[in-house]
């Protein structure tokens, strides 16, 4: 499969020609210039050993990079330093400790105010707490709690004391939650007694008391953080509250330096098949990556920026872009409890608004979603404060690219479309905001330092126009160490595939200007009539009708065409699903669009696609539903009601051309 799309498809997806050139104030004091990718080109293990100068180091690193083991990578090996100390305290020291670090607004509407000198306080407090429970260096904290600051502020407690912290989210099962708990050995679970979410409080505790109860739970102490003030079970010596323990701690912590290569965390990836990865990330690079893409991507002025990332702490990029990366620059942000239509869609402009949001940091289902309210939405509010939009989490539709630029960033604002993974830790391919002339739907290049490319089969580089698979070809600061505790899977599954090279696991394609399209899943992509074809580029062009919010496409076993197109299509406000003309009228929008070949045979209009709590769509479960299969597995599902809607839309007669 070296051509992970057909190239009638290829040929059309290279017609965008829309282009957005940086605004030139942007351009002219941007953080970082076109200079910077010539200068890691010439050394690149000079430009990150520059990077890592950043941060403040207890004992300056002498070495960069080892990899005289390869694939396991040493960063920065023989410097110590502390992580949060990096990200709260050396503020206050420069005299920004009456910066506000986080605007919290919670989802009913209660806000609160954190300063540096503050989040200092919260955090040596938390530390001393965590130090009492008997938490040492290189233990592990589980962390199950809302979007509230106290999520940070355990994080941060962790990194000080030199534990790792394993972030669960907070939607998942107990069994989740047990599964995560064991593989990490953790001691301590840090939770609360609920949060808010669609305007309930919604109870977390039950489940980590159910996860806990488990025979071989290795967990001494459950730290329950109050939000919602609901009654919860409690267990005498093993549980205790959190603003008991940490209101009798000093605010005075003396932060230890560690190892660049000591662990800081590990995030659990959902994985498809199989039990979850644990994908350990340690400090010195993993911070200097997440600091300087940050920097460099949100072009970031911390006295002047507001910065607002919308993800979930439980997500990577909750840990990189709400916690590591901006505390470690100094920013100051925005965190938001909720969901975007609590009370009323336009939730997010009237934040933005409230605190005059310069940057703002986004995927692209929320971006969809929004497209379907309607966009006399946030044209109700007062944006104007925006000066960067980002995405992240999947490709974004060129269509969707548009409507976020114009109705959020007035058409000004460039686009920043990042791609990476929970396993690079940072940012990977993107473009700078003063440098980059951006393409709608294009992740575009890979940042200064890093080095990508798309190979075929054979592991050959593609020449520009051609497709294959994503692949990284050289050791990056932030990348993952391994797999905890599976040092072969970690082989296995990243470094086998290409002898010496990371394999992404996406499809990508180069355009004619050298610029990288990822283009979904290798697992996804549809074999029809012995073509390759893309998922997103069927679903880009479905979005690309005027009809059509949302599509998610899935190859189906087909006698005669081995795999057939099936879609699933949210529609815009005002579009009947009962419209027969219309799903006519989309398969042939697909047919002049990209080809005949990539025209679906079923088009089944929805109400809700099944995704994961990070937002993205989980077409293995939309293909057992097309295949007339059993459900596997739906735990990382946001909400497992979506599936019965979809599955009651099936018995609709297959559409015929
Ligand atoms: C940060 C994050 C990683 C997978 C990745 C890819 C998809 C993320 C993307 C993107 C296209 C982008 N992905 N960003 N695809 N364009 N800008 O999402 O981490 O949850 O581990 O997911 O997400 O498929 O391989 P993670």
């Amino acid at each position: 499969m070296g051509d992970v799309v057909s190239n009638e498809s290829l040929a059309n997806l290279l017609k965008e020609e829309r282009r957005f050139a940086p605004p030139a104030d942007l351009a002219a004091n941007a953080n970082v210039t076109a200079e910077a990718y010539e200068q890691a080109k010439a050394d690149r293990l000079g430009f990150w050993a520059e990077q890592a100068r950043r941060l403040t180091w207890a004992t300056e690193p002498t070495e960069t990079l080892d990899w005289s083991n390869p694939p396991f990578a040493k960063w920065f090996a023989d410097g110590k330093l502390n992580v949060a100390y990096n990200c709260v305290d050396r503020h206050v020291e420069a005299g920004n400790g009456d910066r506000v670090a986080i605007h919290f607004e919670g989802e009913p509407g209660d806000s609160r105010a954190i300063t540096y000198a503050e989040l200092k306080d919260e955090v040596s407090r938390a530390a001393n707490a965590l130090t009492e429970l008997g938490v040492r260096q290189g233990d592990r904290v589980a962390v199950y709690l809302p979007m509230i600051p106290e999520a940070v502020v355990s994080m941060l407690a962790c990194a000080r004391i030199g534990a790792a912290h394993s972030v669960v989210f907070g939607g998942f099962s107990a069994d989740a939650i047990a599964k995560r708990v064991a593989d990490a050995d953790a001691k301590v679970i840090i939770t609360s007694d609920g949060g808010y979410r669609r305007g309930k409080p919604a109870a977390l505790k039950p489940a980590v008391d159910d996860a806990v109860a488990r025979e071989d739970s290795s967990v001494e102490h459950v730290l329950v953080v109050r939000r919602t003030g609901q009654d919860v079970a409690w267990t005498e010596g093993r549980d205790v509250w959190w603003h008991e323990l940490t209101e009798r701690q000093s605010a005075e912590h003396t932060p230890e330096a560690f190892d660049a290569e000591n662990p800081l965390f590990i995030l659990y990836t959902s994985g498809t098949t199989g039990k979850p990865k644990g994908i350990l990330h340690t400090s010195g690079g993993y911070l200097t990556q997440a600091a300087y893409t940050h920097h460099a991507v949100f072009d970031l002025k911390p006295e002047s920026d507001v910065y607002w990332c919308t993800a979930d702490i439980g997500w990577v990029t909750g840990h990189s872009y709400i916690t590591y990366g901006p505390l470690a620059n100094g920013a100051t942000q925005v965190m938001y409890e909720g969901t975007p239509d609590t009370p009323h869609q336009g939730r997010f402009w009237e934040i933005v608004q409230k605190y005059g949001v310069t940057i703002l940091y986004t995927a692209p289902t929320a971006i969809r979603t929004f497209m379907k309210w309607g966009d006399d939405i946030p044209a109700k509010f007062d944006l104007s404060s925006l000066r960067i939009l980002g995405s992240v989490g999947e490709p974004i539709n060129p269509e969707a690219w548009m409507w976020y630029r114009k109705n959020i960033g007035a058409d000004k604002c460039p686009i920043v479309d990042t791609w990476w993974q929970t396993e690079t830790g940072a940012m990977m391919i993107s473009p700078l905001p003063g440098v980059t002339e951006t393409k709608p739907g294009s992740a575009q290049r890979a940042l200064p330092g890093i080095s990508a490319t798309v190979v075929d089969d054979e592991a050959r580089e593609v020449p520009d126009g051609g497709g294959g698979y994503l692949v990284l070809t050289e050791p990056w600061p932030s990348m993952l160490r391994t797999i905890w505790g599976d040092d072969q899977r970690f082989i296995d599954t990243y470094w086998s595939r290409f002898e010496g090279k990371y394999f992404a696991g996406d499809g990508a394609k180069k355009d004619e200007d050298g610029d990288v399209w990822l283009l979904g899943r290798v697992d996804d992509v549809m074999l029809v009539s012995g073509h390759n074809i893309s998922t997103t580029e069927v679903e880009s062009a479905l979005v690309s009708h005027p009809s059509v919010a949302e599509a998610a496409v899935v190859g189906a076993a087909d006698e005669t065409t081995g795999q057939a197109i099936v879609a699933f299509v949210i529609l815009r406000g005002t579009a009947n699903a009962d419209d027969e003309g219309l799903v006519a009228d989309l398969r042939n929008h697909v047919g002049t669009t990209l080809g005949p070949i990539a025209k679906p045979k079923r088009i089944l209009p929805v109400a809700e696609l099944p995704k994961t709590r990070s937002g993205k769509i989980m077409r293995r479960l939309l293909r057992d539903v097309a295949e007339n299969r059993e459900l596997g597995d739906v735990t990382t599902l946001t909400d497992s009601s979506v599936m019965d809607l979809i599955q009651t839309k099936l018995p609709a007669a297959p559409s015929e051309d």
